[in-house]
């Protein structure tokens, strides 16, 4: 078995893994999905519909087990979006759950269904050729400001380097039972929220769908830590005036985590004040996995992202390129950082590639300052066409884009506005084609989830008769919201 999960190999008795009614034990795990792995074997590339269900993360574990790079993929991808993951990742199989209708793009692959190795607990175990430390293990795509998704290519090592790291920050070990609803395609859900607990050899609850009850059910029946972007905790937040058992179960939690965006300090100030805990902050990224954090063992503070993880540098560096040098709470630079958890490539995009860096550190495109014991702040963001909403990171020009191929729009743009929910709301600005008929709002986000994704979709349009621009034509985004 992979040392990635020393509790499979050791074959554990303890639970790894529940999610509803299904749960394994990480020898069960083990039997699942090794013999799984057996089938994946000498496969190139796989692909997985990355449903919130168990079998998502035996799937991921079998590829990984099998040393296949595995690509996830969200289940409510738009079909542009899919067309494109497919066509640039040419998987050569497709992981699903059993009975699931895969769309088009998918469905012509040869697939294998994510509890195909169960029951088959007879074969003889096969001793799987561990890869190098830099081979692919998964391929995660990730939006940019303009064009569509790239896919993180994230090898062995990042992913053992920044969980071990987040071990020792957070003094995680086996005897933690993680609860959470993150999705399945993504680095926090899916790296930190089931490998994470699997290679600590302790386990993960997973709710299948966030709501408060079930995390007050989770965390005051054995559940130690808690994983959530900020539009989770501010609906905690909210939900605690009006329910004293929510707040009994997160007092008596080891752990609140929260990352993928900033959570505000209002809302840090209502969890504290109604259960006496305090959530921890990480900062991460698909490309870089996790960077700081604040540590279990450190001094909490609201609105900071910690110190750097164990084996990560970070430098700040200012608009000159040179780096900042002071600690003092208040000279801003870009983030840059360079170690062990990095990515190798973005997939088939040299060019891209060869932009994030800069003398072997990858610019973030996040702006901090450092107070003078090291805390990092994030105070912005270099790209204005990033917004992040619900702790997804969506490229502004991506939606322009589909929103300029619908019959009613003759101009688009897009930009994030603050929202207390979701951090940031997608607005599109539209010029109909027709203003005596223009396309519904309803119309135009149903469009925008048709082809990109549910969570891609504008949650407001306004309608203009011009969009502002400047002598060279170009849109002057800072001018709509005037
Ligand atoms: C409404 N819905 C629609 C439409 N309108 N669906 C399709 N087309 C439409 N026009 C439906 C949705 O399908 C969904 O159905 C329901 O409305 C609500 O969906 P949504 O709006 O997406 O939910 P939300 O309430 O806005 O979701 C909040 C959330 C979600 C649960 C917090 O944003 C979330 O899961 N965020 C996690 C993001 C994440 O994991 N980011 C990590 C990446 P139904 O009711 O059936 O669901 S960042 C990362 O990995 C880095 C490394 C890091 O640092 O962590
Ligand atoms: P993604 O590309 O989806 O992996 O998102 C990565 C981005 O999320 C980072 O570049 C940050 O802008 C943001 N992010 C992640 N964690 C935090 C955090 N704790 N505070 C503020 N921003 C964060």
């Amino acid at each position: 078995m992979s040392p990635l999960f020393p509790a499979l190999a050791a074959r554990s008795q303890r639970p790894a893994l529940r999610f509803g009614d299904r749960a394994l034990t990480h020898a069960e795990l083990a039997d699942a999905a090794g013999s799984l792995a057996r089938r994946l074997a000498g496969e190139r590339r796989v692909a997985i519909w990355a449903t919130p269900t168990l079998g998502t993360a035996v799937g991921v574990v079998a590829a990984l087990l099998a040393g296949v790079p595995v690509v996830p993929v969200n289940p409510r991808s738009g079909e542009r979006e899919l067309a494109h993951i497919a066509r640039d990742s040419a998987p050569t199989l497709v992981l699903a759950e059993p009975g699931v209708t895969l769309p088009p793009a998918l469905a012509a692959l040869p697939r294998l269904d994510t509890d195909a190795g169960t029951g088959a607990g007879e074969e003889a175990p096969e001793v799987f050729t561990e890869p190098s430390p830099e081979a692919p293990a998964l391929i995660v795509y990730t939006s940019g400001t303009t064009g569509p998704p790239k896919g993180a290519v994230l090898p062995r090592r990042a992913l053992t380097s920044t969980l071990d790291a987040l071990a020792d920050a957070w003094q995680w070990t086996a005897d933690d039972v993680l609860v959470h609803a993150l999705p399945l395609f993504h680095v926090h859900g899916l790296i930190l929220g089931i490998l994470g607990p699997l290679r600590r050899g302790g386990s993960v609850t997973h709710l299948g769908r966030f709501d408060t009850a079930g995390v007050a059910r989770e965390l005051s029946s054995g559940a130690t830590m808690l994983f959530g972007v900020p539009t989770m905790y501010h609906r905690i937040a909210e939900a605690l005036a009006d329910d004293p058992a929510l707040a009994e179960a997160l007092a008596g939690a080891r752990l609140l985590v929260s990352g993928s965006a900033a959570l505000p300090v209002h809302d840090h100030r209502r969890i504290a004040a109604a259960t006496g805990r305090r959530v921890v902050e990480r900062y991460g990224m698909t490309e870089t996995l996790m960077n700081t954090s604040v540590r279990a063992d450190g001094e909490p503070r609201a609105g900071t992202v910690g110190v750097p993880l164990h084996g990560v540098e970070l430098r700040l560096v200012d608009e000159s390129g040179a780096a900042v040098e002071k600690y003092d709470g208040e000279s801003v630079g870009e983030i840059q950082v360079r170690g062990p958890n990095l990515f190798t490539e973005y997939l088939n995009r040299p060019d891209a590639t060869e932009a994030a860096f800069t003398d072997g550190w990858f610019r973030t495109g996040d702006m901090a300052i450092r107070d003078p014991d090291g805390y990092v702040r994030i105070v912005g963001r270099k790209a204005t066409d990033l917004i992040k909403s619900g702790g997804y990171k969506i490229g502004a020009g991506e939606i322009e884009n589909v929103l300029l191929e619908h019959a009613g729009v003759r101009e688009a743009a897009v930009t994030g506005e603050p929202d207390p929910d979701l951090g940031e709301r997608i607005v599109a600005w539209i010029v109909p084609a027709h203003p005596e008929a223009p396309p519904t709002e309803q119309e135009l986000a149903d469009h925008v989830a048709g082809q990109l994704a549910a969570h891609k979709r504008p949650r407001t349009v306004r309608y203009l008769d011009a969009l502002p621009r400047n002598d060279m034509g170009k849109i002057m985004k800072r001018a709509l919201h005037g």
